[in-house]
C-alpha cells in the first residue's frame, strides 16, 4: 500500500477502533486504491483521503414511539451523510436490531463508490435504526416511522439527501415515512425513493437490485466465455434482493435451488417456485421454512450458513454483511463454484474474498454488482423532477444498460491499474476516480 493510504488507514483504525465493519470496508478500499494514490501525489497535500474517510455529517437521534400496549419504546436513529461531491447524499435506511454506527458508516462509505459507478449524480449516505420490524404490527411500524421522520425531515430533501429502502425497509415503511415528511413540510417532492407507484414511485425499482445483480453477473460471465444458461444457483436471503435475483437468474436460464432467511435455508432440487416465495415473504411476511409446506419435495435446514454447503456453479449472497466467511468460501470452492455475485453489501469477509480470488472464481463485488437498486432510485428521482413516469420496459432497459456500463468500467479499471479480472480493485478504483476528481475541483471542503 502507498505510505499515504497506509497512514490514513492506520489513523482511521486508531480513531474508530471499535467500528469493525467500517474498518473492514476501509481496509479493502484503501488497499486497492494504491495504484491511483501513487499516480496522484497531489492528493496528499489536498488531504483528499483524510476527507474521503470522514463523513461530512453524522446525525444520531432518539426515536420514541408508542407500542400496541401503550408503552413507550425508545430506539436510536442514524443518518450518515458521507460525501456530497458528486450529488445529493443518497442511500438506504436499514431497520434491524444489529444496526449501529459502524454498520451505517461501512454502508455509507461503500455507497459513495457504488453511486459513483452508476454514472448518475448521487453522493453517498446511509441511515437506519436498531428498531426490529419483525413481529411488530402495522400500527407499531407506522408509529416508529412517523417518529423517525419527525427528526429526520429537517436533515433531508429532494436536492439534499434522498433515503430509500434497505434491510427491513420496503414499500410499507417508505409509505409511512413519506406520508409523515409530506405532512410536516407540506412538500410533495422526491425526498425518498422506492415509493409506491400511486405516489411517485418508479416502475422496476422493486425488481432493480436483484435484476441488476443478474445483469452484472451475466456481463461478467459473458466476458469470460460463460452465461447463466443451465447453471445451478444458490441465493441466500429471501427478501427484496434475493427474490428478484431468483426471478432474473431463472429467466436467464439458470436453476435456483436454495433460498434462506436468518433462521435457516430451503433446498429445492426442482428449482425454487417463486410464486410460493412471493406469497410467503411479500404478502404474508412468514418465515422461509413455510416453503416446504407448499412444496413438500423441498427440504428445510435450520441455520443460515449451511446454505453454502450446497454445490452450485454460481453463488449470489443476498442477505447481509459477512455471511460468507473463509470456511464457507473454501467449501464453495471445493464444491466447484465458478462465480460469486454479491447482492448484499459486503457479504464476503476479507478472507473469503481472498479465497475466491486465489481460486480464480469470477468475483463480482457488491458495490458494482448491487448498484442497480440505487441507480434505479436515481431514475426515480429524475422522473419525479420531470413530473413524468417511464414504462417498466424503459426503466428496465436503462437499468440493463447501466449495469453493463458498470461492468465495462470496472473491467477497464482492473486492466489499467490492477490485475485483469480483479473486479474488487476495478470497482474501487473506477468509483473513486470520479469522486476524487470532483473533490479536488471543489477545493478543501
Ligand atoms: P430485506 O429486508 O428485504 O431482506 C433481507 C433478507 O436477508 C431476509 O431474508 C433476512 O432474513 C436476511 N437477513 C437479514 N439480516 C440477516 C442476518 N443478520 N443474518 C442472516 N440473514 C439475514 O432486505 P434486502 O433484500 O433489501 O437487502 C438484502 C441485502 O442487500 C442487504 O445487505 C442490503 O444492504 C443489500 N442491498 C439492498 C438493496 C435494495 O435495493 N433493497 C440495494 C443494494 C443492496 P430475516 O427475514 O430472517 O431477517
Ligand atoms: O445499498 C443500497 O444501495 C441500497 N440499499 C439502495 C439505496 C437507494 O438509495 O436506493
Amino acid at each position: 500500500m502507498s505510505n499515504y493510504a497506509q497512514r490514513v488507514l492506520d489513523e482511521l483504525k486508531a480513531r474508530n477502533a471499535h467500528e469493525k465493519e467500517f474498518i473492514q470496508a476501509a481496509t479493502e478500499i484503501l488497499t486497492t486504491l494504491k495504484p491511483v494514490i501513487d499516480k496522484h501525489p497531489e492528493f496528499e497535500k489536498a488531504g483528499l483521503l483524510e476527507r474521503f474517510v470522514e463523513p461530512e455529517r453524522i446525525i444520531m437521534f432518539r426515536v420514541p414511539w408508542v407500542d400496541d400496549n401503550g408503552n413507550v419504546q425508545v430506539n436510536r436513529g442514524y443518518r450518515v451523510q458521507f460525501n456530497s461531491a458528486i450529488g445529493p447524499y443518497k442511500g438506504g435506511l436499514r431497520l434491524h436490531p444489529s444496526v449501529n454506527l459502524s454498520i451505517i458508516k461501512f454502508l455509507g462509505f461503500e455507497q459513495i463508490l457504488k453511486n459513483s459507478l452508476t454514472g448518475l449524480p448521487i453522493g453517498g449516505g446511509k441511515g437506519g435504526s436498531d428498531f426490529d420490524p419483525k413481529g411488530k404490527s402495522d400500527t407499531e411500524v407506522m408509529h416508529f416511522c412517523q417518529s423517525f421522520m419527525t427528526e429526520l425531515y429537517r436533515h433531508i430533501g429532494a436536492d439534499v439527501d434522498v433515503p430509500a429502502g434497505d434491510i427491513g425497509v420496503g414499500a410499507r415503511e417508505i409509505g409511512y415515512l413519506y406520508g409523515q415528511y409530506k405532512r410536516i413540510t407540506g412538500l410533495y417532492e422526491g425526498v425518498l425513493t422506492g415509493k409506491g407507484l400511486t405516489y411517485g414511485g418508479s416502475l422496476a425499482r422493486k425488481e432493480a437490485t436483484g435484476f441488476g445483480l443478474c445483469y452484472f453477473v451475466d456481463a461478467m460471465l459473458k466476458a469470460n466465455g460463460s452465461s447463466f444458461e443451465g447453471k445451478t444457483v444458490v441465493i441466500s436471503g429471501s427478501g427484496n434482493v434475493a427474490i428478484y435475483a431468483c426471478q432474473k437468474a431463472t429467466q436467464l436460464g439458470a436453476k435456483v435451488v436454495a433460498l434462506s432467511d436468518s433462521n435457516g435455508y430451503v433446498y429445492d432440487p426442482n428449482g425454487i417456485n417463486l410464486d410460493v416465495v412471493k406469497q410467503l415473504k411479500e404478502v404474508e411476511r412468514k418465515r422461509i421454512k413455510e416453503y416446504v409446506t407448499a412444496v413438500p419435495t423441498a427440504t428445510y435446514t435450520e441455520g443460515c450458513s449451511g446454505i453454502w454447503t450446497i454445490p452450485c456453479d454460481i453463488a449470489l449472497p443476498c442477505a447481509t454483511q459477512n455471511e460468507i466467511d473463509e470456511a464457507s468460501a473454501k467449501t464453495l470452492v471445493a464444491n466447484g463454484v465458478k462465480a460469486v455475485g454479491e447482492g448484499a453489501n459486503m457479504p464476503s469477509t476479507l478472507e473469503a474474498t481472498k479465497v475466491f480470488q486465489d481460486a480464480g472464481v469470477l468475483f463480482a463485488p457488491a458495490k458494482a454488482a448491487n448498484a442497480g437498486g440505487v441507480a434505479t432510485s436515481a431514475l426515480e428521482m429524475s422522473q419525479n423532477s420531470m413530473r413524468l413516469s417511464w414504462t417498466f420496459e424503459e426503466v428496465d432497459a436503462k437499468l440493463k444498460g447501466i449495469m453493463e456500463g458498470i461492468f465495462a468500467k470496472v473491467d477497464e479499471a482492473a486492466k489499467e491499474y490492477a490485475t485483469e479480472g480483479d473486479y474488487v480493485a476495478g470497482a474501487n478504483i473506477a468509483g473513486f476516480l470520479k469522486v476524487a476528481d470532483a473533490m479536488m475541483a471543489q477545493g478543501a471542503v
